[in-house]
């Protein structure tokens, strides 16, 4: 497998004008060429981040397509603006905003259908994972979208494993509970079809600074990262994309 490494900020509700400039200057030192660096600004920033030859994405789409939504945002208009990628599930948007495994599955097919790239989030949280649960809830978050859309669908996907316990805590997994989770990850998706597995782009999340992605990108299973807080400090977020390489 050829897989090219991926690092992507999240940056939540979080950002302004003025980072995106500063964020563009910056990245102008990524090594862009091996690694695919892109960020997820707050929707009114994406095309200045577009204009400023960031590569960005939304960190949700609408699961409709258009009509009376009030404060939604369709997959079409976003692919419109230039993005290639929308995040789908988050794990705020499940838990904060109620979003089920079965309207992430919606939301999943509507980006591919207007030729976004979803980055599906999938991950535990605390009292599962002492539960020994880990396995079995990541499973049902990829089989509701396999069960409804084919495994082929994942050719044109990403899959970020963000453990809820993680997230914006301070506490990383470690490269080896990452590695695991990975790896059982391309394995259930080789049972299904050996070369999607080999090929699809899997990111850890979860607290990723600049001490840490090295040791978590280095592991077999582990593409690349999506970053959170680290991804409003532009030279952290910088060291970040290069230990990517
Ligand atoms: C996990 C991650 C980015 P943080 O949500 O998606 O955020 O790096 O702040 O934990």
């Amino acid at each position: 497998a050829s897989r090219k490494p991926m690092v992507a900020g999240n940056w939540k509700m979080n950002g302004s004008v003025e980072l995106i400039t500063t964020m563009a200057d910056t990245l102008k030192n990524a090594s862009n060429n091996k690694i695919d660096v892109l960020i997820f600004p707050p929707f009114p920033l994406l095309s200045k981040a577009l204009e400023a030859d960031i590569v960005a994405g939304s960190q949700t789409v609408s699961h409709e397509d258009a009509g009376a939504f009030t404060g939604e945002v369709d997959a079409k208009l976003v692919f419109e603006l230039g993005c290639k990628y929308t995040l789908v599930g988050h794990s705020e948007r499940r838990s904060i905003y109620g979003e089920s495994n079965d309207v992430v599955a919606l939301k999943f097919e509507k980006a591919q259908e207007n030729k976004l790239i979803p980055i599906l989030c999938v991950g535990e949280s605390e009292t599962q994972r002492e539960q020994g649960l880990t396995e079995s809830v990541v499973a049902e978050q990829l089989n509701v979208v396999i069960d409804k859309l084919g495994v082929a669908a994942l050719v044109n996907s990403v899959i970020a494993y963000e453990p809820v316990w993680a997230i914006g805590t301070g506490k990383t997994a470690s490269p080896k509970q990452a590695q695991e989770v990975h790896k059982f990850i391309r394995n259930k998706i080789a049972a299904l079809d050996m070369s999607i597995a080999e090929n699809i782009t899997l990111l850890y999340g979860g607290s990723v600074n600049d001490q840490n992605s090295e040791l978590l990108f280095a592991q077999a299973d582990i593409d690349g990262g999506l970053i959170g807080g680290a991804s409003l400090k532009p030279d952290a977020f910088l060291s970040i994309c290069n230990s990517a390489q």
